[in-house]
């Protein structure tokens, strides 16, 4: 089989003058193309969807807009522009010349963070494949699609790093993208969050606000990085993600948005009743966020952890902002707080900053989390509703790290298995509660209608109005 790569897929590599690069990808391409009919989102394959498909890397103009059919979306691969003369801004490299070839020793490494991020990509369109059967509306089902096309799209970045740059091994780790499965008992994508179901669409809001941040502090943390073509991906990746997290930031925004019109106009915050008019109580939203802001904390990985130091020292992955931190980017003095909960309450203690690297990326997602959060406790404020959405302490329901398993409220107090069990309920969605917000979950689909619990965006995609036909079903 041949491809006609402009054509079939827009890349500023020059893929169509790569020999070697190409006989991988006439391979791999048709494996993709599988898995995305298996796996991909259900019985959309013959979809008309308006969709923005990257083109270029020209900050003005890097996207189109058109209809499309899924399986025929143009999987682009793009690298930022060279920086000419960068230089290594951290770790024992610091100051030489960025590299644009893997070094052998660091190879091993460099492999296993390009695999675990392009790992993420494939997992959540699986986890999000039947959400198209019971979107609440076009314009909703539109953006599932825009953002499982776009995770497409990264895994091919991923997946063009591993042939061009890591021969055999790198094939063999492409293929194993294609054959993890999100939840799979024998063969799970690798890390938690990505095999956990997202069965609904409070689900994927919450995911697309929390688990898609983690991915711009990943990507940004690989946008340092001394390997130039990984840094260059990555930093055409964040152009995306920054609408990933818009869905999710917007959708729960317009849930909220109708769950107070509801409760001002029969005056009642009484979950019941509002449960019965068919609106998301706020309290559940507040169980959905705490569960998808703890099992995201973490994915930034152990507290300490040996890996991050040598990522670090190694120069492969940096911390986020790099260039505008104010200190040696080397770390060899240098500590940083973390928690422990050994005594049988949280103390903070101080530990060699360069271990620590995990623990500060997670809390710069935990304050950029904030930000997001405050602007619906703003939206609750000037109804007058007396709520506040929190996004609970760090140490809340980790599995991962030195707080795994310990039992800690959301507020941070370290409790009894005895207090965990009677407060659990009120703190993590109940089956009760999964089964309430399933229930809502039924499929509108007509031009400008939408489902009862969550109310219409305040514009459409761009510039389209929001009763455009964004998905033409055939
Ligand atoms: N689940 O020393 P540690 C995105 C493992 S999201 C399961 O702390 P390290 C996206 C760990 O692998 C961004 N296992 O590990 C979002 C290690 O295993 P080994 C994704 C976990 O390496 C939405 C062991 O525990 N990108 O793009 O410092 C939609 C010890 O841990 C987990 C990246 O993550 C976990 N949560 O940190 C679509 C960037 N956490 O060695 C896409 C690349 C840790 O004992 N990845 N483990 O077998 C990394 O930088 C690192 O792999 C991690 C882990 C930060 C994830």
């Amino acid at each position: 089989m041949s491809i006609d790569y402009q054509q079939k897929i827009p890349n500023n590599v020059d893929l169509a003058g790569d020999k070697t690069l190409q006989r991988a990808l006439e391979h791999w391409q048709p494996e993709f193309l599988n898995w995305w009919s298996d796996m991909g989102p259900e019985g959309s394959h013959r979809y008309d969807c308006y969709l923005r498909t990257a083109t270029s890397v020209d900050q003005e103009g890097w996207a189109t807009f058109g209809y499309v059919k899924m399986p025929e979306y143009r999987w682009g691969i793009f690298l930022n522009p060279q920086v000419p003369d960068r230089k290594i801004a951290f770790g024992a490299h610091k100051g030489e010349p960025v590299w644009q070839e893997v070094p052998g020793e660091y190879r091993s490494n460099l492999r296993r963070i390009i695999v675990t991020q392009g790992d993420t990509e494939p997992a959540s369109v699986e986890q999000q494949r039947h959400l198209g059967l019971t979107a609440p509306s076009m314009y909703d089902l539109r953006n599932l699609f825009q953002v499982n096309v776009e995770e497409g799209r990264h895994l091919w970045a991923m997946v063009y790093l591993l042939h061009r740059y890591f021969g055999r091994d790198g094939r063999e780790e492409a293929e194993a993208l294609l054959e993890r499965r999100s939840g799979d008992a024998d063969n799970p994508r690798i890390l938690g969050a990505f095999n956990e179901r997202t069965p609904d669409w409070l689900s994927f809001f919450m995911f697309t606000f929390f688990t898609d941040r983690d991915g711009k502090f990943q990507l940004s943390a690989l946008t340092e990085s001394a390997f130039d073509p990984l840094a260059r991906t990555t930093q055409f990746m964040l152009t995306e993600e920054g609408h990933h997290m818009y869905v999710g930031r917007n959708g729960i925004r317009r849930i909220v948005e109708r769950t107070c019109e509801i409760m001002l106009r029969e005056r009642t915050d009484n979950p019941a009743k509002l449960r019965a008019l068919g609106v998301i109580d706020l309290p559940t939203i507040q169980k959905y966020l705490n569960f998808h802001s703890s099992v995201t904390a973490d994915l930034f990985g152990a507290d300490l952890s040996s890996n991050a130091a040598t990522f670090y020292t190694t120069g492969l992955k940096g911390r986020y902002m790099e260039s505008r931190l104010k200190d040696d980017h080397q770390l060899r003095e240098a500590t940083y707080p973390v928690l422990n909960a050994t005594s049988g309450q949280i103390v903070m203690e101080q530990a060699p900053a360069l271990n620590a690297l995990n623990e500060r990326l997670r809390d710069d997602f935990i304050k950029d989390s904030n930000s997001g959060v405050n602007a619906w406790n703003k939206n609750l404020e000037e109804r007058g509703i007396d709520f506040k959405f929190v996004v609970p302490h760090k140490a809340f329901n980790r599995q991962i790290g030195s707080l795994a398993g310990v039992k800690i409220s959301p507020q941070g107090k370290v409790i009894s298995t005895a207090a965990w069990d009677a407060n659990v309920d009120d703190w993590l969605p109940t089956p009760e509660d999964r089964e309430f917000v399933q229930s809502l979950m039924g499929r509108v689909v007509e031009p400008g209608q939408f489902a009862n619990w969550i109310s219409p965006p305040s514009s459409g995609i761009n510039g389209q109005p929001v009763e455009c036909e964004y998905v033409r079903f055939g």
